[in-house]
């Protein structure tokens, strides 16, 4: 889709819009994302509006990245992080209109997924996370901002269905009755989650929190790892959200949005890789209780994503964007067939995970 942007944003970095090529990309829910060619420089930029709704404080993401960008530089001066471009008055971000916009520089040569096809991208993709946690595991999560607080809050998650559910409409609580059924059932995901709280060695870590895999950089020529991208949700949280959300979105061939849920399978391959993967890189910095935990991660991030889902189906979708009525409904009942899967699979997921330990 081709389209033009307010000159004003354009102009605050420099740009000149009789030069350039805007396209609006990306499969992001949240963020509307555009790629911005110049002719006249053959340079390109990615320009994201930031969804203010969800991001209440702009300012807070770019204060994590500039910290993070600062102790990276210090520490792993190799490691690619991208920095958002800043605008000719040094700024980091544009206000306008009551709107954020930013830029990043887009990486050439790479490519980023909407879905997995290969084994190989699993692993390197997983990699490239472990990488980016490795990497920040001597920096103090406090010092980040929470850009969403309690946004991998599963018990708030949880409090927030149960909510909407006495709030709900007749209407739309009959066609959600098995969902919801569901919803309580598997509560004791959560109670499970909350006897670990107390452990000691199960800390706080700098999560990305948005870890699929649309959000890395692979080489376009042979899908080697290059880097993470879409940092807004990085700050404090823990390791269940990262390595959790890759289980939910790496291991089936079909995304959230499948409603043919025959095709709602684990590809246990898939899931060995990007264990392999992941582990490449945190193997020697994962605690006892974090090791302990690995599978359950899927099942709380998958959890909790059916959770978010069937919430905001019975709030009338405010959060989620929509092509259909049912459609949060439907993504609700995806993920929690996805759940099921996890559960059947268990005892081969954990053998693998096991393996991978040693
Ligand atoms: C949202 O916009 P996107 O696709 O990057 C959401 C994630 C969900 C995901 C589900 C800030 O991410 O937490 O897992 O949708 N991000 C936010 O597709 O809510
Ligand atoms: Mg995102």
């Amino acid at each position: 889709m081709e389209l033009s942007l307010d000159d004003h944003i354009l102009k605050a970095y420099g740009l000149q819009k009789e030069h350039l090529k805007i396209s609006q990309v990306g499969s992001g829910l949240i963020n509307r994302t555009y790629l911005i060619s110049s002719s006249a420089t053959t340079r390109q930029y990615i320009l994201q509006n930031i969804n203010t709704e969800v991001f209440r404080q702009p300012q807070l993401i770019a204060d994590n990245l500039r910290l993070i960008a600062a102790y990276l530089h210090l520490e792993h001066p190799d490691y690619l992080f991208i920095k958002p471009v800043k605008t000719t008055s040094d700024e980091e971000m544009v206000h306008l209109d009551n709107e954020y916009w930013r830029m990043l520089p887009f990486v050439a040569n790479t490519v980023s997924l909407d879905v997995l096809t290969t084994e190989k991208q699993a692993y390197e993709a997983a990699r490239q996370f472990g990488k980016l946690s490795r990497m920040l595991d001597g920096f103090e999560a406090h010092k980040l901002h929470a850009t969403i607080p309690d946004f991998h809050n599963l018990s708030l998650r949880y409090d927030q269905f149960a909510l909407a559910l006495k709030k709900a409409d007749h209407k739309l609580k009959v066609p959600a009755e098995e969902e919801i059924e569901r919803a309580i059932d598997y509560r004791h995901i959560l109670e499970y989650f909350n006897s670990f709280q107390h452990r000691q060695d199960f800390p706080d870590r700098v999560m990305h929190h948005d870890t699929k895999i649309s959000n890395v950089l692979l080489n376009k020529q042979n899908n080697e790892g290059i880097c993470v991208i879409d940092l807004d949700t990085i700050m404090p949280g823990k390791f269940l959200s990262d390595l959790g959300d890759m289980i939910r979105t790496y291991t089936c061939a079909f995304s959230e949005n499948e409603t043919d849920l025959s095709k709602i399978k684990i590809r246990i391959s898939y899931f060995e890789a990007l264990i392999k993967g992941y582990l490449s890189e945190m193997k020697s910095i994962l605690t006892e209780t974090e090791k302990e935990l690995i599978l359950f991660s899927g099942k709380y991030m998958v959890y909790m994503q059916a959770l978010r889902f069937l919430t905001d189906f019975l709030n009338g979708n405010p959060y989620y964007p929509i092509q259909y009525p049912q459609q949060n409904l439907d993504r609700a009942r995806n993920q929690f067939k996805l759940l099921q899967e996890l559960y059947h699979n268990e005892k081969e997921l954990q053998d693998i995970i096991e393996e991978n330990l040693i």
